[in-house]
Parts: C-alpha cells; sequence; structure tokens
C-alpha cells in the first residue's frame, strides 16, 4: 500500500507511536517559530524548563502582533523575547519584518520538514510540503527543549482540485468553499491534503492562503506537494538549496476525498460572524462598505498586493470608504516601493501600515459603530475587529480592493484589468532584520519589564473535585470570547492577573467576578469550544480564575490540548439531555476524580442541585492522563527533569 504525503512527513519524524488514525503518536520537531503575543509565555516556559539552548535545527521568534506602542508594555515583551531568543539560540524576526507566517514561508520554510508554531495559522507553511503545525506555547516550548510533539494520528483528507479558476476567482475563494462545505468543525482530527489537476496552476503564495485558513476548519494542517513550482518560489527566494521534491505515492489511500471544480467557483465572501458563513459576492448584492482591510498570514503577498495595486492604479478609494493596507513582510513592502506599485496604493488613498498583523488582530483600525469592514482576513468573529457592532465580511484582495473602489461589495469579474502577476525570478532579498542567536550566549543578559509577570501554575489533582457552574455556553465559542484581544488587552499577554479581569466578557460579563466569588469553578459549553488561535492565555486566564474543569459538548483541538497543559479536566458530554439540563450555579462534584480518569471509563458528575448524575467521557490518552494527574505539563516536565537529574 502506497503512502499519502501526510503519512510520509509523519514516518519520516515518529518517534512514538503507530500510525493508526485516533491513536496518539510523537513526531520530532525541525523548526518552531513563536510571535510575540505567545511568545513571552513560550519562552518565561522554556526558561522555567532548566535548558541552556535549544534543541531543535531551527527557531524563530517573531515580532508581529503587538506593534503599537502606546505604553511601555509591548516593547518590553519586545527587549524580553529579543534577549531571551539570543541567549537561547532562537533566531528574532525584529518588528517591522513582518508576519511570522509570511517571512516564515519566504525565508526558512523547508519541504519535508515539521515546524511548530504558538500561533493557529501554523500551517500556512504547508504551501511549500512543511508538516506545519498550531499549538500552545507551553507544547512550542517543549519541542523547543527537544520534547517530541504528541499529537493524534489524524485523518487524512484528499482534496482534489479539478479545472481552472476563472479570471478574478481566486484561492481565497477556494479555502471560503471548504469552509462553506465543511464549517469551522468539520476538519477537527484531519489534515488536508491537496491534490489535483490544477497544482500546477496555484502558486506557492495562493497555496499558503489555502493552508493558512485551513485553520478555520479546525484542521490539524493542510499540506501541499513540494513541486517544480515549490522549487521555483524557494529559487526566487535565494534557497532552491532547500527544495526536495515530495508528493503521495500513485496509490496513496486516504480516509475521506472532497472534490472541488475551480471552474465552477466564483468569488465568495464570508458573512459576519464566521468563516464558514460564506455565500457568492453576486448573491449577497451591492451592499454599502465602510471600511476595506487587505493585508495578514492569508492574503498579503507580493502577488496579492501587486493585484490590489493593478486595480487600484490610477483611480480613488470611495469617499466613504477607509482602505487600509498592511504588507505581510518587509521584503513585500520593499518590493512595492521599488516597482512604483507602493505609489499607486498611496495615490489611490489607501493607508498603509508597517508589515505586522495589525487590524486583523485588533491592533487599531477598529471600525466605526455598526460598520461593514470587508477583510482579506481570515477570522470574522464578532467583536475581533474592535468593534462589536461592525459586520465584518472575509474576501479575497481581488473583491476588496474593487469594493474599495466602488463604495459597495462589488464582485471583481466586473473589474477590466489585467491581473497577470508573474511571480518574480528573484525576490528582494534582504536579512538585515533577522538577528541571529549569541554565539557567547552567557554574556547575554535577558530583559524583564515591570509588564512580565509569573504565569500561574496549577497542583497535582486532588481526590474529589467539585465547583459551581459559572456560566453555560452555546457552540463555537471562540478563544477570542474566552480571552479577548484587542490594542488595549494586547499588551498584557504577560500578565495573567490583569487579563484576567476580561475572561469570557463577552458573553458573561459578570464571569471574573463570579469566579473570584465562587473561588473558581466549572464552564459549560456546546460544540468545538475554544475555536480559533492558539492563544494559551484561554486556559491559563481560567486557571488563574480558579476553573477546574470544562464541561463541553466538543472541544476544537489546540485549546482542548491548552486546557490539558494547565491542568484543567475537560469533559465531554455523552448525550445532550446532560447539557440541556444542567444549569448555571449548579453545584457539580467528581468524586474520586485521579481515580475515575485513570479508569478510563465514564466519568460520573453528581449535580448536587438537582439531585441527579451525567456520565461524561474524558478520553485522555496516556501522555495526557499523566499531565492532568501532574495539574499541567510544567509540573511533569519539572518533575521528569527532577528524576533524571537524580535529586528528589
Ligand atoms: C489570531 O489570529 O487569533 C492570533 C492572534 O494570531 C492567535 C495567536 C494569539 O492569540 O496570540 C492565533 O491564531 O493563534
Ligand atoms: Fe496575525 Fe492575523 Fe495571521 Fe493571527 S491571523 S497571525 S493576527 S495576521
Amino acid at each position: 500500500m502506497g503512502l499519502n504525503l501526510t503519512q510520509k512527513l509523519i514516518k519520516s519524524h515518529l518517534v512514538d507511536g503507530e500510525m493508526l488514525p485516533g491513536s496518539e503518536i510523537g513526531i520530532v520537531i525541525d523548526q518552531t517559530l513563536t510571535q510575540d503575543s505567545t511568545g513571552t509565555m513560550a519562552y518565561l516556559q522554556l526558561e522555567a524548563m532548566g535548558i541552556d539552548r535549544v534543541k531543535t535545527r531551527l527557531s524563530v521568534a517573531y515580532i508581529d502582533h503587538n506593534m503599537l506602542q502606546e505604553g511601555f508594555e509591548n516593547a518590553d515583551d519586545h527587549l524580553y523575547i529579543q534577549t531571551v531568543a539570543n541567549k537561547y539560540g532562537v533566531h528574532f524576526s525584529r518588528p517591522g519584518n513582518g508576519i511570522c507566517h509570511q517571512v516564515h514561508l519566504e525565508r526558512f520554510g523547508v519541504p519535508g520538514q515539521t515546524l511548530l508554531g504558538s500561533d493557529s495559522h501554523t500551517p500556512t507553511n504547508g504551501g511549500i510540503g512543511m508538516l506545519a503545525i498550531g499549538a500552545g506555547g507551553l507544547d512550542v516550548a517543549a519541542a523547543m527543549a527537544g520534547q517530541p510533539y504528541y499529537l493524534v494520528m489524524p485523518k487524512v483528507v484528499k482534496v482534489e482540485l479539478a479545472g481552472r479558476l476563472a479570471p478574478f476567482v481566486t484561492a481565497k475563494d477556494i479555502i471560503l468553499e471548504l469552509l462553506r462545505r465543511l464549517t469551522v468543525k468539520g476538519g477537527v482530527g484531519k489534515v488536508f491534503e491537496y491534490t489535483g489537476e490544477a497544482l500546477a496552476d496555484l502558486s506557492v503564495p495562493e497555496r499558503a492562503t489555502i493552508t493558512n485558513m485551513g485553520a478555520e476548519l479546525g484542521a490539524t494542517t493542510s499540506v501541499f506537494p513540494s513541486d517544480e513550482v515549490t522549487r521555483a518560489f524557494l529559487r526566487a527566494q535565494g534557497r532552491e538549496s532547500a527544495w526536495v521534491e515530495l508528493q503521495a505515492d500513485p496509490e496513496a489511500e486516504y480516509d475521506e476525498v472532497v472534490t472541488i471544480d475551480l471552474s465552477r467557483l466564483e468569488p465568495l465572501a464570508a458573512k459576519p460572524h464566521s468563516p464558514d458563513n460564506g455565500e457568492a459576492v453576486s448573491r449577497i448584492g451591492r451592499i454599502k462598505v465602510d471600511q476595506v482591510c487587505i493585508g495578514s498570514c492569508t492574503n498579503s503577498s507580493y502577488q496579492d498586493l501587486m493585484k490590489v495595486a493593478r486595480i487600484l492604479k490610477g483611480k480613488t478609494i470611495h469617499p466613504n470608504v477607509s482602505l487600509v493596507i498592511s504588507p505581510g513582510s518587509r521584503q513585500v513592502l520593499a518590493m512595492l516601493a521599488a516597482n512604483g506599485a507602493l505609489a499607486d496604493l498611496i495615490s489611490a488613498g489607501a493607508r498603509v501600515l508597517e508589515s505586522g498583523c495589525g487590524p486583523c488582530i485588533g491592533m487599531g483600525q477598529a471600525p466605526a459603530t455598526n460598520a461593514v469592514s470587508l477583510r482579506t482576513f481570515n477570522r470574522n468573529f464578532k467583536g475581533r475587529c474592535g468593534t462589536l457592532s461592525a459586520e465584518v465580511y472575509l474576501v479575497s484582495p481581488e473583491t476588496a480592493a474593487a469594493s474599495a473602489v466602488a463604495g459597495v461589495l462589488t464582485d471583481p469579474r466586473s473589474l477590466d484589468v489585467d491581473l497577470d502577476i508573474p511571480m518574480p525570478e528573484r525576490f528582494l532579498i534582504n536579512d538585515n532584520m533577522i538577528v541571529p542567536p549569541a554565539s557567547e550566549p552567557r554574556q547575554v543578559e535577558i530583559i524583564r519589564g515591570p509588564n512580565i509577570k509569573p504565569f500561574p501554575q496549577n497542583v497535582p489533582l486532588g481526590g474529589s473535585l467539585d465547583g459551581t457552574v459559572l456560566v453555560k455556553l452555546g457552540d463555537n465559542i471562540t478563544t477570542d470570547h474566552i480571552m479577548p484581544s484587542n490594542a488595549k488587552l494586547l499588551p498584557f499577554r504577560s500578565n495573567i492577573p490583569y487579563l484576567a479581569q476580561y475572561c469570557l466578557t463577552p458573553c458573561s460579563p459578570d464571569f471574573p467576578r463570579l469566579a473570584e466569588e465562587h473561588g473558581g469553578g466549572i464552564i459549560v459549553a456546546g460544540e468545538n469550544y475554544g475555536q480559533g488561535s492558539s492563544r494559551e492565555h484561554a486556559a491559563l486566564v481560567p486557571l488563574y480564575l480558579g476553573i477546574k474543569a470544562v464541561m463541553a459538548k466538543s472541544f476544537a483541538r489546540i485549546h482542548r490540548a491548552n486546557l490539558i497543559n494547565s491542568g484543567i479536566v475537560p469533559l465531554t458530554f455523552t448525550d445532550l439531555p446532560q447539557y440541556d439540563t444542567i444549569q448555571e450555579f449548579d453545584q457539580l462534584e467528581i468524586e474520586d476524580v485521579s481515580a475515575q480518569l485513570r479508569a478510563g471509563g465514564d466519568i460520573i458528575v453528581k449535580n448536587k442541585a438537582q439531585a441527579c448524575t451525567y456520565q461524561l467521557r474524558c478520553e485522555l490518552t496516556d501522555k495526557e492522563l499523566a499531565v492532568i494527574l501532574m495539574g499541567g505539563k510544567i509540573n511533569l516536565i519539572k518533575n521528569q527533569l527532577r528524576e533524571k537529574n537524580g535529586y528528589k
């Protein structure tokens, strides 16, 4: 039997377990990336692990999220990350150099290698044939310390791309179509592997748009083969030597197959407030648009922005539209500046920001009250843009640019402009904003400003677990709900006590106060709890507030791992009436919780308020069980190190 590409990539890195879907496997991690909003925690945790130097082939720390420097906080975080990276053997990509995923694709990604990143869009580098997975900061820190990464062997979905895209229909429309069909939880436990005759037509940045937004399916990752298109991209980046050919065996088997006929696609938009809420632009109609944002790790490559510049050249944006452009990397921005396209954007009225995440994570450019904002980004969760009443639509750069001129949502197929932008023979290469690690680590002093606070740590799981249901939530709660991020809160990513005042407030404004009054408690939720970002703050902050367990219909992959890493028990309802009957403020108790978890069967939860019991599940692998019993991964790692070093 032949292997598919995912199996090949896993097999060549497998150090533990068997490649049977659903069973736990451990893989070696070649490369890691962190960004600043998750990075401070990851490096604090790395420091706590007591190693001298990272053990990976390559680790890079990016600064791209917290770029507004309203006070000392973000600058302090940058300095901490720069110095800790320098000391521990990590490359440092300075603020302004670009968004982690885009820069990594340009300058560091290597087909066939594994990449673990403390950001949910790490799969972007699957666009060049990497096995690139997003994880919580602690898992990334453990990988930097040389530990394998453990995950459940995913199912592999073959996505067959047939036919050709019509003019003005784009890679963004392909992934919006997949999301429309499969929903934001359709990819949980799966890897999406792209094949088919259309591959030859898709450039690396287009592939990366698709693998990037595969995160919104809840997928473990997405991957494209490494072929001549990949080789040409790496050659143009001066890195052809990194290229290897990689593809599935001809007789490879897959768990599922999805076929998309590209010739039948038309420009799509994901309507508010979910990336899977896609509909044809032509059907939504010419709604009035107030803001257009172009950029993010999904759609801000050189070719994307060149197309936008072509559409805008010689025109002026509509007087009622604010157009904001955040280029994906300094390479992209420098090339637009060198060839004059930047002048076309500026002349048309674009507000050009520095290279970074910017408005995508609510770092500025919050739209007006009730505004309609079109964005080329990947997430349109309610409130993420910084304005609760705003309506955010996710679209391609072509749709965004056409609409910025017209002032209404516009199908780009109405444009009369040549958008054939070939990939450059040679990108403008300048790595002078990437600081290599120090050769004399001992001389590097780690600088910690007052914003860097210690992270909360749990205690080993006791005999019984009891608590009050502090909140009962519905389906698809995102980590943006659990731990909101915006220009006001992002500066406090190293300050868990401060962030705790905002935990779950978009759903339940009193949640932090209730948690404090009840001395912690239990969260109840519906399907796909914790979808979206990898931020482990969505677990660390509840831990700080005394949350002991989350009971949900189902969990998103990264958030579930983050809960376990923090020693918070993730329990799953086995039937819906259980969820229906449970009420806020019910008193719950799980007797002998450690013994019940060890036994691995149903977990009996007593509802003391309603004098009834429920059977929930907590399917943990052996590794996860060990972490939960120890009260979190840091405790377990410290314990292992203590045993290794022979002291008690
Ligand atoms: C996001 O897009 O939500 C983020 C900000 O990049 C997050 C990371 C974070 O919360 O810091 C992600 O996707 O993991
Ligand atoms: Fe940054 Fe947005 Fe990409 Fe997250 S999704 S890494 S915030 S650009």
